[in-house]
């Protein structure tokens, strides 16, 4: 494992002690707990209890608002171990402590952070509202409106496939504040909207070909006033920027997150490769399977050096679009591969519901498109390498 960076977070022996607990809840509570979460398709309440509990909706959130202070590093490690089971734990956490935590700390006004930090530390869940009907990848395509009235705005939109939006208490809401599109994307502002904001409905749950027990759903706004104090940063047209910024910080999250679950099916594949048996031994001996273990190992191990690297020059304040794209490209490419592997080595019994290799095949199918698909990913990296040659010839 590559080291974990503690500049500017938590002292390395506070988040040492801490990542061991979080080893030992995982293996000792979550694990175990799997079969329910999927069965209710939701995490049940004493266990989201425990969570708020151990602070693990504040783990990003500076001391001063009642989080534990982490830097991005340490938080991105935290995703990748709590990762390691169903990928519902990480989906409930992730949206407050990466998203609208990194939006609020980059571009909140002093007064958004002192009442929102607190709360999302406290354990109010947060959902992060961009994707719309019409409008995925080309994000700065959306048709939400919000229209000054007054001193306030009112939303009007549909936003789509929203998670956590039948649990949050609140939606970092990205809307045109023009209908014409702007330069730079300056039509887009971001709204923090509490939703029991009348004029807020919530669709049905969308049912999913995996990650059960993490919900999505459309938030649908209709008329929705909200005052002039829940526009982030108090400016308009810097809601694109920000939506942008949040998802460097939240790519890093999911590089993590594929590379945590990647270890829980190569860990699954070893014990299997020991156990079963065939031509009088056990699968293991044979080179073949070993070379799948082995090629899975080197690309664990990969991803986790890359999203390390990313989250230290993060830490230094740096911009890390391209590293957190390359990131959460090769980690999410790398988990379908490994999760792929996990089950042609149970064979037949890798497809069966029964086994959990075919529960990891479906859960991870998603990493390749949230967050920026591969091919956004790899637009986002191309880009930035194209203007950089083009500045130095
Ligand atoms: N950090 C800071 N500022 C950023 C930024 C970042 N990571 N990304 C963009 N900006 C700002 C910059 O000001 C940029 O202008 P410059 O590049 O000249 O500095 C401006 O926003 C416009 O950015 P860009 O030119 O990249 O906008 P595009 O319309 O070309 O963006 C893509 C296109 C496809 C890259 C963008 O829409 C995208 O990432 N889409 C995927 C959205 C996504 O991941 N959706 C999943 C939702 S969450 S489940």
């Amino acid at each position: 494992m590559p080291e974990i960076s503690n500049v500017g977070g938590m002292d390395a022996e506070t988040f040492a002690a801490f990542t061991s607990q979080l080893e030992r809840y995982v293996r000792e509570r979550l694990i175990p707990a799997e079969p329910q979460v999927i069965a209710d398709d939701r995490i049940p309440d004493d266990i989201l209890a425990e969570m708020r509990e151990m602070g693990l909706f504040g783990i990003t959130m500076p001391e001063q608002y009642g989080g534990a202070g982490m830097n991005i590093s340490q938080y991105v490690e935290t995703i990748r171990l709590l990762s390691y089971a169903l990928p519902a734990y990480r989906s409930i956490t992730s949206i407050n402590i990466g998203m609208v935590c990194s939006a609020l700390m980059k571009s909140g006004t002093p007064e958004q952070k002192a009442h929102w930090l607190p709360r999302l530390a406290a354990g109010a869940i947060a959902s992060f509202a961009l994707t719309e009907p019409g409008s995925g990848s080309d994000a700065a395509a959306m048709q939400t409106r919000a229209v000054r009235d007054g001193n306030g705005y009112v939303l009007t939109g549909t936003k789509r496939y929203i998670t956590n939006a039948p649990f949050a208490k609140v939606a970092l809401v990205m809307a045109r504040t023009s209908v014409e599109p702007l330069p730079k994307n300056a039509h887009v502002s971001a709204f923090l909207v509490p939703m029991d904001t009348p004029g807020i409905t919530v669709g049905k749950p969308d049912r999913k070909m995996g990650q059960q027990g993490s919900q999505i759903a459309d938030i649908i706004l209709e008329d929705v006033k909200v005052p002039g104090d829940a526009l982030l940063g108090g400016e308009e047209g810097k809601g694109f920027m920000a939506a942008m910024q949040s998802l460097d910080n939240g790519r890093l999250s999911v590089g993590a997150a594929a590379a945590g679950y990647a270890k829980r099916a190569l860990d699954t594949a070893l014990r299997y490769a020991t156990e079963r048996k065939a031509f009088g031994e056990p699968i293991a001996n044979f080179q073949l399977i070993q070379a799948m273990l082995a090629d899975s190992q080197a690309e664990i191990y990969a991803s986790e050096c890359m999203i390390a690297d990313a989250c230290r020059l993060a830490d230094e304040g740096k911009r890390v679009s391209i590293e957190a794209a390359s990131a959460k490209m090769f980690a999410s490419e790398m988990c379908g591969r490994v999760v792929d592997r996990c089950v042609q080595i149970h064979g037949g019994a890798g497809y069966l519901a029964e086994y959990e290799a075919e529960r990891f095949f479906r859960d991870a199918r998603i990493y390749r498109i949230y967050e920026g698909t591969t091919q956004i990913l790899q637009l986002v990296i191309a880009k930035t390498m194209l203007r950089e040659f083009a500045a130095q010839h």
